[in-house]
């Protein structure tokens, strides 16, 4: 563990729990393990919203059951791992070995999800190796059991310090909901320090090719509209929402596409969509495989097979590569890569430091609180602070111009490109650089009104202050 920041929290744990409880122990030990693992990610919204297709295109497999009734029961998590394996762990502690069906987790569980706490999924797919992917039951689910488990995965059980998640992917559809909002909303509360929204949720609006987009041509034109409407109605709860269709990217990444499907389809791309639309009343002219293009609806939607048959003329291979592409699944990931994953050690630390700080009030460990207040001051958490200050600023202020440079500053994985500058900077340009930009920061902390620029100003050149020191040394 070379990263200064989850050096510093191990230590920090270390130190820490001789002045713990057993709980609280317990609590600083899972803190250290998570610590060498990837970014725990929650996919989290309301019941039937494409959380579980989106976790399978996301992962790359058609592992997690997906369906138009109410499907995930059982939070789920999907972890790098080899063999590949599913197990239950149940709520009295024990384990299960869980059998794949055709690779699949079963739809149906035995036993009844009450006794199982969640499901854990080993998988050797790559992108499993950056993230823990958490599939969550729906908010305002048929059982009101299923919808306490999400929130005990994401908020935290009542009795537990807080929940298990780093950051969360939302899955919005169409209209926000109350319970969406209240929900987010809680999320923030309950992930105290982290505050959470602007730094660790992005949203995604789900189903992009089933939009209605009244006057509008594309329904993705219509999803792109709504999600920058929802973007600026939830900023201070999401960094951004981006329109996806989770069904075409699902179907794109999991080799569903065969060449003999691109045949089907362009040998329809000359039938009128509106023929097509009618193909259960009307027969299909000649040439058109009807029983074959049938199969292909649930795989594409409607909006697949209408527009694709085109980009099938070129072979599968093209039209899967326009699959991907249309489905916006590329715009959900780079988000995941610059906000999350490339602040993974500081949000990890964030959670952390929550956790430890709840467990050292509960145990009245006055001592450990010193300790942690100590960390949260050393400069190896830098990072944590950064991100408090962008929370901070997005909240009161989000149009101040020292918003980009922060995000840069906390998403950016080099000092030369924090700065903005090219890759092959010299030490001594990013130095040069480190201090014109410190000095600006510093103005600008002490002219700004709002407290939250001031905090953000002062973060932003003691961040400038550090790369300076690091080019120097
Ligand atoms: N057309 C279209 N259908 C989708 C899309 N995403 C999901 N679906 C369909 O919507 C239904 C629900 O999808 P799931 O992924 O199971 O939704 P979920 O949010 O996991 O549902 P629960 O686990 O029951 O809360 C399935 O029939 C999917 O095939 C999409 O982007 N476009
Ligand atoms: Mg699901």
């Amino acid at each position: 563990m070379t990263h200064p920041v989850p050096a510093r929290i191990g230590r920090l744990c270390e130190q820490i729990a001789p002045l713990l409880d057993d709980t609280g122990r317990e609590a600083a030990a899972g803190i250290r393990q998570g610590l060498s693992e990837p970014l725990r990610l929650a996919v989290v919204g309301r019941v039937k919203a494409g959380k579980s297709t989106l976790v399978n295109a996301l992962v790359g497999r058609r592992i997690a059951p997906t369906s138009a009734g109410e499907c995930t029961r059982v939070v789920t998590w999907y972890r790098y791992g080899a063999p590949e394996r599913a197990e239950l762990q149940m709520r009295d502690g024990t384990h299960r070995d869980l059998a794949l069906v055709d690779g699949r987790l079963p739809e149906h569980l035995l036993p009844p999800p009450a006794g199982i706490a969640r499901i854990v999924v080993h998988l050797q797919a790559g992108a499993l190796r950056e993230h823990i992917v958490i599939d969550t039951p729906g908010l305002a689910t048929l059982t009101a059991g299923n919808e306490a488990a999400t929130r005990e995965a994401v908020l935290g059980a009542a009795d537990a310090e807080t929940g298990q998640a780093d950051a969360v992917l939302f899955v919005f559809r169409e209209a926000e909901r109350h319970d969406e909002v209240a929900f987010l909303q809680q999320f923030r509360a309950a992930t105290g320090e982290l505050g959470a929204g602007a730094v660790n949720a992005i949203g995604v609006l789900s189903q992009a090719d089933l939009f209605d987009g009244a006057g509008v041509d594309d329904p993705f034109d219509a999803a792109d509209a709504q999600a920058a409407r929802l973007a600026a109605a939830r900023a201070t709860d999401v960094s951004a929402v981006v329109a996806v269709s989770g069904l075409l990217a699902e179907t794109a990444r999991t080799g569903r596409i065969r060449e003999q499907d691109a045949r089907t389809l362009a040998a329809a791309a000359d039938v009128p969509e509106q023929r097509l639309r009618l193909r259960h009343r009307l027969p299909l002219p000649d040439g058109v495989d009807a029983g074959a293009l049938e199969r292909l609806y649930p795989l594409l939607g409607n909006y697949g097979v209408h527009r694709g048959r085109e980009e099938a003329r070129a072979g599968a291979h093209r039209l899967v590569g326009w699959m991907e592409s249309v489905s916006g699944i590329g715009r959900v990931e780079h988000l995941l890569r610059r906000g999350l994953l490339n602040r993974a050690h500081a949000l990890k630390a964030v959670r952390a430091l929550t956790v430890l700080t709840r467990a050292a009030q509960r145990a009245g460990a006055d001592a450990a609180l010193a300790l942690i207040e100590e960390a949260r001051l050393d400069p190896e958490l830098h990072p944590v602070r950064e991100l408090r200050a962008l929370r901070s600023l997005v909240a009161e202020a989000p149009a101040s111009p020292l918003r980009i440079a922060l995000e840069r500053v906390s998403a950016d994985t080099t000092d030369a490109a924090r700065l903005g500058l090219p890759g092959d900077a010299t030490p001594g340009q990013i130095a040069a650089a480190a201090r014109e930009a410190g000095a600006a920061a510093q103005s600008r902390a002490a002219f700004a009104l709002m407290p939250a620029e001031v905090e953000a100003g002062r973060v932003l050149a003691r961040s400038y202050q550090l790369i300076a020191r690091r080019a120097a040394s």
